[in-house]
């Protein structure tokens, strides 16, 4: 007997609904509103969109910014960097089309109120590297928030979306989409013509390397959950690339990121012997990657890898000689402000373990993997390109829509369109917005949920509290009993078992099919556990459902892994059965397409087009 089936139920009609008010849900709601004066735009976010997302705490760069005004650089030059980086295989299309518009976001941001630094000899931004501009980020969520709050006809706070909705007529159609208020408790109906979901990558699939009295502490944000490629795995949209999962360079402990030291500080990063490790390493790179490994600037993965290869030799620690280049009160305030406006976890580290950056070297190490579409990665949905720039086969209707009819993504969810961070992010959820009011313009009849769908779901979202409230009568201590499994347990299981298996840091990031299979055998058994998901609470209830939606996702990832027979990113992962890159059988995108009726998964090849020169 569901005890929990007569929850108060509150349905909200809409004309878009934005899943996930972050960055690219912002920009979504600000553009959909510009080009839908008169239409319904509703915001279903988790948290509360003044700091909610991977930039709750604030930023001190933005790291996607052409230039334009200036002749500094040119969208196509943004491809060639982007394509370089993620070892030749990215969306040319997209990628080239949030760069076209991505200056005007930056400008906005500007208008709005953020600080953005400047260089003092010439008056323009100031530059930390040639893509990135440095800001006075602490409040950069709350300022962009604010003109999509006032854009949007209501924004529904603290309502965790579990699941999308399909038309009932037409079950590759969207028609809204469902959850809970992790506050009152209230089941959240949303009926949408259009849904554009932005709803974040993923931490915590992978086990962190801070544990103990370090737990949560991760550098993607710990409240990102992956809900954007879990709502859209289950409802059956074809995704692309999510075995391209980040592994990030960063200072020890506190996960404080190095850009601005690299690029703006000029610092040097070195082994425990003061020695250059990188340009030690070409010939090996060049014996795994071939001519990638020339590519300027040196990708992420292969800095990643240089610096793993060091430390498996036991010449680490790594160290990042901060004091080499803080010998200016000017580069002190840039080095802790670095921090201070985006990792402050980083300078408390500094602090409790007495280290004066000005005074000696801090540590680097690479990170656990993330899942995410906006960095040096693309992970995400295979979504449809812009109607003047895409290639026939990357286009079937309108920008940014997913395989699924009125369903589009932005920001970490949209696959192929790596180094967006936070204002390509805001950019993208710009273009599936103005492309979603279209859509709506051109509907000929609305779609309808199915109300015997929405009962079945309203039931199963709030099970792991029928399931706590029946099991807590067999606590043996604390919470503990046998009757269910905590969402917090079922996570470390999660961890455990990607890392182990599907190349988490503990294996130096290598994986293979024996282990990649048993990794699977592994999750099946976890997924059946979910279905005993207990909940304490409302809060732990929103827990089970981010399980859900990591769970899904990884494995999501270690099916894209086992199916890419080759290592096209060493330093992100290894498969150590096929240990090379290997362009005649893989210079392709992976996709798959998940079947939740039969439980099956479709894997395929997808084509790499270059439209840039
Ligand atoms: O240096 C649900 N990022 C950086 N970007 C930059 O431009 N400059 C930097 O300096 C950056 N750095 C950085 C960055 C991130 C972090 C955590 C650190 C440092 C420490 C990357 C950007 O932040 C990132 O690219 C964008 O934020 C991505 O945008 P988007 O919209 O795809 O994700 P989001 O902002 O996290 O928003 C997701 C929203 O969805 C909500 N949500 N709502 C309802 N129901 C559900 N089920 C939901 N699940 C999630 C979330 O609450 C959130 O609001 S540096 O390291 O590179
Ligand atoms: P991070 O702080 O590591 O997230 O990096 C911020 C930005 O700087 C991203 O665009 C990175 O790709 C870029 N970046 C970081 N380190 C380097 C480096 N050593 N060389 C070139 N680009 C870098």
């Amino acid at each position: 007997m569901a005890l929990f089936a007569s929850r108060k139920t509150v349905v909200v009609d809409c004309d878009v609904l934005i899943v996930g008010g972050g960055f690219a849900g912002c920009g979504a709601a600000y553009e959909s509103r510009y080009w839908g004066r008169n239409l319904k735009i509703v915001v279903a976010e988790k948290a509360n969109i003044e700091r909610s997302g991977a930039v709750a705490h604030g930023l001190s760069a933005i790291n996607c910014y052409m230039g334009m005004r200036w002749n500094e650089n040119r969208p196509e030059d943004h491809v060639r960097y982007a394509r370089g980086d993620l070892m030749g295989l990215v969306r040319e299309d997209l990628v080239f089309d949030n760069a076209r518009h991505v200056d005007s976001t930056v400008h906005m941001f500007e208008e709005w109120g953020l600080p953005i630094m400047k260089d003092p000899a010439t008056g323009r931004y100031l530059r930390e590297g040639r893509w990135q501009i440095m800001i006075h980020g602490e409040s950069y969520k709350p300022i962009v928030a604010e003109a999509a709050a006032k854009a949007a006809s209501q924004v529904c706070n603290r309502i965790m979306v579990t699941h999308l909705l399909s038309d009932k007529a037409n079950p590759n159609r969207v028609a809204g989409a469902i959850g809970f208020s992790v506050r009152d408790g209230r089941c959240y109906v949303f009926r949408a013509k259009a849904v554009i979901v932005a709803a974040g990558g993923a931490s915590h699939i992978y086990r962190p390397r801070a544990i103990g009295e370090g737990t949560g502490r991760t550098w993607y944000a710990p409240w990102s959950s992956t809900s954007a490629y879990g709502l859209l795995i289950e409802a059956g949209a074809k995704m692309i690339q999510m075995e391209n999962r980040i592994v990030l360079a960063r200072f020890k402990d506190g996960y404080g990121p190095v850009g601005a030291w690299f690029l703006l500080l000029k610092s040097r990063a070195t082994n425990a012997y003061g020695e250059d490790y990188e340009a030690a390493r070409m010939d090996g790179i060049r014996a795994l990657v071939g001519k990638y490994a020339d590519v300027k600037p040196m990708p992420t993965c292969l800095r990643n890898h240089a610096m793993i290869e060091e430390m498996k030799a036991g010449r680490g620690p790594i160290y990042m000689q901060t004091q080499a280049c803080l010998d200016t009160p000017e580069n002190e305030e840039i080095g802790w402000e670095d921090f201070l406006d985006m990792t402050v976890g980083q300078a408390v580290v500094w602090a409790s373990q007495n280290i004066d950056p000005k005074e000696r070297a801090s540590e680097l190490i690479t990170s656990e993997p993330y899942v995410m579409g906006s960095h040096a990665t693309c992970s995400g949905a295979w979504a449809s390109g812009p109607e003047d720039c895409a290639p026939a086969d990357y286009q079937w209707g309108y920008n940014r829509m997913t395989t699924i009819e009125g369903l589009f993504g932005a920001g970490d969810t949209i696959g192929g369109s790596a180094h967006k961070f936070s204002s390509g992010s805001f950019t993208e959820g710009r273009l599936a917005g103005k492309a979603a009011v279209r859509y709506l313009m051109d509907m000929k009849g609305a779609p309808a949920v199915d109300e015997a769908e929405v009962r079945r779901l309203a039931q199963a979202i709030f099970r792991p509290l029928d399931t706590y409230r029946v099991g807590r009568n067999a606590i043996v201590a604390g919470t503990v009993a046998p009757g269910y499994l905590l969402p917090l347990h079922g996570l470390q299981r999660l961890e455990k078992l990607m890392d182990e298996y599907v190349g988490g840091y503990s294996t130096y990031y290598v994986t293979s099919r024996p282990l990649l299979e048993r990794g699977l055998e592994l999750l099946a058994l976890l997924r059946e556990d979910l279905e005993h998901l207990g909940a304490e609470d409302l809060h732990q209830l929103q827990r089970a459902w981010e399980l859900r939606h990591r769970v899904v996702t990884a494995e999501s990832v270690a099916r894209h892994t086992l199916f890419r027979e080759e290592t096209r990113w060493p330093g992100y992962y290894y498969r150590a059965d096929h240990p090379r890159l290997d362009d005649a059988g893989w210079h392709v995108f992976t996709a798959s397409e998940y079947d939740a009726r039969r439980n099956e998964w479709r894997m395929s090849k997808l084509p790499v087009h270059r439209i840039v020169a």
